[in-house]
């Protein structure tokens, strides 16, 4: 078993098992299945590039043989980082045909969330696009290479330069070497967005991953005539597994992938390829609304929109049928396990003001107050759940798993919400310390601490401002040494560091004091008041 992995406790394995949960079968038995079924049939579509589940599968199945040779080996990591294309998929079944495990970082990652990623995880590979919206990423493996002592091979979808091509590796012939690994393997890490101090890694295995997929697909009824878009973000759980292009292709349908989730891009998308499904973020879904105005496409093809990683405002949420045409779905998830989805036939009020209930009846929620106590239907408390394709731990994080799940294995989401006698959840707040900006989440301590390696700052508080089209913004309240410095040398510090795009400031204001909390701790929920509704100067 992968050292740093925290298993389900045997009774609860036994019990998933019982179930029906988990069915022993691994990632690249559900493609080489499907590959057997109907090999034709067209799995991916990338540009021009189309590919047929037969492709797919001997693609990955050449892969397989060139990262073997490698020396690339069972229950290794290799750190993904490459935009959505058709490669991101034959990589990643070539990497669960192994055992290998690919480690899933965002495009907009740089370099020092990729260095901490690669460093916990002692990748041994690092797999990047050659360039991708402007960014040349064989710049930023460069940097990886010489501070990661654990990355032996860069590899490069497009033009490698110095480095291999994954085109180089797809020549091998398949080798019979299989060295399948075990359901009950960790199959990938997915990045955690929830979590307060540095990112931390999610272990899912095959069992609880297909589980995941098989469920969801079932909630968005995916089926064999499925053209699914990958608008979002690939490597993000809502577009890889909820059910997302895995679960697609578990239907049997087809992925088309999106470079980026612009109108621009995706909506001529929609048209070519007869779109029936996608999945967005509450600030697109708004995009998406206000561009159907002027745009001349036509997306009658669309038959579900799924909105998650957010609160979608109801007013938002009642113009999608009218406007887009389509059916939404409210999908609040967590890459640490647990999905609610709004049903496709449930009443507008349901769709429009809950976040849905969750997909397993064998998904454990407890709603509970600050002592731990579970909460009566209707009031607020913390999210806690447990369950057949929910984690029981993060990687090699022994000490904040103390603190992140419950000695009975329940993991503290930190979302608060309110169940309704339906069982419907409604997600009313958070207690973590994360920003949520429109579903990209910025991790409030880690900011703070780069914030304070300024010289100009003396304390720094960051907090979210609610927003209308993001939800919420980022806003830094500053205390300064001497001369106050302005919001974009801020965000030259940041950028200098190397962070994603996505955790710069949006505001900065400097204070000459903050205020505080019984216990000395900096009072946000006064603080963001403050910045909300300044009080009126007396002059
Ligand atoms: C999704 O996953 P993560 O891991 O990036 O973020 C999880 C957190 C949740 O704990 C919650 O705070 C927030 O994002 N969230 C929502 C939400 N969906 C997620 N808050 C309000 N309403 C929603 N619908 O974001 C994610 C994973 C799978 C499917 C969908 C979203």
């Amino acid at each position: 078993m992968l050292e740093g992995f925290v298993n389900w406790p045997d009774e609860f394995a036994a019990k998933y098992r019982e179930l029906g949960y988990w069915r022993g079968e691994t990632l690249g038995t559900m493609l080489r299945t499907r590959a057997e079924e109907t090999p034709d049939r067209c799995a991916v579509i990338d540009g021009e590039r189309a590919w047929t589940y037969r492709e797919l599968e001997q693609r990955s199945a050449r892969l397989a043989a060139g990262l073997r040779r490698l020396g690339i080996a069972r229950g290794q990591r290799v750190l993904v980082q490459l935009p959505n294309m058709a490669e991101f998929l034959s990589l990643c079944f070539a990497l669960f045909r192994i055992g290998a495990i690919p480690v899933l970082a965002l495009p907009a990652h740089r370099v020092t969330e990729i260095v901490h990623l690669t460093d916990l995880s002692e990748s041994v590979a690092y797999v990047v696009a050659d360039l991708h919206l402007g960014f040349d990423y064989r710049t930023l493996a460069r940097t990886i290479r010489e501070r990661c002592p654990s990355v032996r091979h860069v590899l490069v979808a497009g033009d490698a330069q110095e480095f291999t091509s994954l085109g180089e590796l797809e020549a091998h012939a398949p080798d019979d070497q299989e060295t399948e690994p075990d359901p009950s393997d960790v199959a990938l890490l997915l990045l955690s967005g929830g979590t307060t101090g540095a990112p931390k890694l999610i272990p899912r295995t095959h069992d609880d991953y297909l589980c995941n997929i098989r469920l969801a697909t079932e909630a968005a009824g995916f089926h064999a005539q499925t053209r699914y878009l990958v608008s979002l973000p690939i490597e993000h759980n809502f577009a890889l597994g909820c059910p997302g292009a895995l679960g697609c292709l578990y239907a049997g349908g087809t992925v088309v992938l999106c470079r980026d989730p612009s109108p621009e891009t995706a909506f001529g998308l929609i048209e070519r390829e007869a779109i029936t499904a996608t999945a967005l973020i509450p600030p697109l879904v708004l995009l998406w609304l206000e561009a159907v105005e002027w745009s001349t496409e036509n997306l009658s093809s669309l038959q579900l929109l799924q909105a998650g990683g957010a609160r979608l405002k109801a007013e938002t949420a009642a113009r999608v049928r009218g406007t887009l045409g389509c059916t939404l779905q409210q999908v609040y998830g967590m890459a640490e396990g647990l999905l609610n989805f709004t049903g496709i036939n449930e009443s507008d009020s349901v769709v429009f003001e809950t976040q849905g209930r969750p997909m397993a009846v064998h998904d454990e929620v407890r709603i509970v107050d600050a002592n731990d106590h579970e909460v009566a239907d209707g009031e607020i408390g913390e999210l806690h759940v447990r369950g057949p394709y929910t984690i029981r731990g993060y990687y090699r994080a022994e000490a904040h798993n103390r603190l992140a799940f419950t000695s009975d294995g329940f993991y503290r989401s930190g979302d608060l919400v309110r169940r309704l006698p339906s069982g419907h959840l409604v997600v009313e707040g958070r207690s973590k310390d994360v920003i949520n900006r429109g579903g990209d989440k910025v991790p409030v301590e880690e900011i703070e601490n780069y914030l304070l390696s300024h010289p100009c700052i003396r304390d720094v508080a960051l907090i979210g401002i609610p927003d209308d089209a993001m939800g919420e913004r980022t806003c830094a309240c500053i205390i300064a040494r001497d001369v106050p410095p302005t919001l974009a040398e801020l965000n030259t510090h940041l950028r200098s560091i190397g962070v994603a795009a996505f955790k710069l400031l949006d505001r900065a204001v400097v204070l000459e004091s903050f205020p505080k909390t019984p216990l000395g701790k900096v009072n946000k929920r006064e603080l963001a008041a403050r910045i909300v509704h300044p009080p009126r100067s007396s002059s």
